[in-house]
């Protein structure tokens, strides 16, 4: 019986041209091996599976960029994170430039509702630049 932690190899058999593709990416990517990558795409995708279930808690960092100059928003967007239905973890704040402020938001909760408060403070006037990254623990 394998331990849990125990790697073990087995073969994959792939068209030539996807190989190559593989091969490219390892190159590219700076991967040390198709191991590495392949590895890398599956807990990837496992991330993205627990996301789509929405069954378990998950964390989230959203990124925002801003016009600081903008009416209230500053105040808009501290309100949504003060919400109770996820938790912010912890924000950064950068100043840019005169205008822009950048802004990351680690969130903690459930997929949907995570996206929620994405969505919410992504379409605020003012915000210029929203984009959330999904991440999650991953067991392996
Ligand atoms: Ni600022």
């Amino acid at each position: 019986m394998p331990s849990s932690d125990e790697t073990i190899r087995f073969s994959v058999s792939l068209p030539k041209p996807l190989l190559d593709e593989l091969d490219a990416r390892v190159v590219n990517k700076g991967y040390a091996s198709r191991s590495e990558l392949v590895r890398d795409l599956i807990r990837e995708r496992l991330v993205e599976d627990l996301w789509e279930r929405g069954e378990t808690e998950v964390a989230g960092v959203l990124t925002i960029v801003y016009d600081h100059h903008q009416r209230e928003l500053t105040q808009q967007i501290l309100e949504i994170q003060h919400r109770q239905y996820v938790r912010v973890v912890a924000t950064t704040h950068v100043h840019m430039d005169h205008h822009n402020c950048l802004e990351t938001i680690i969130i903690r909760g459930m997929p949907a509702e995570i996206e929620r408060l994405s969505l919410e403070i992504g379409g605020l006037r003012g915000v210029r630049f929203a984009k959330l990254t999904r991440a999650s623990k991953v067991e392996n």
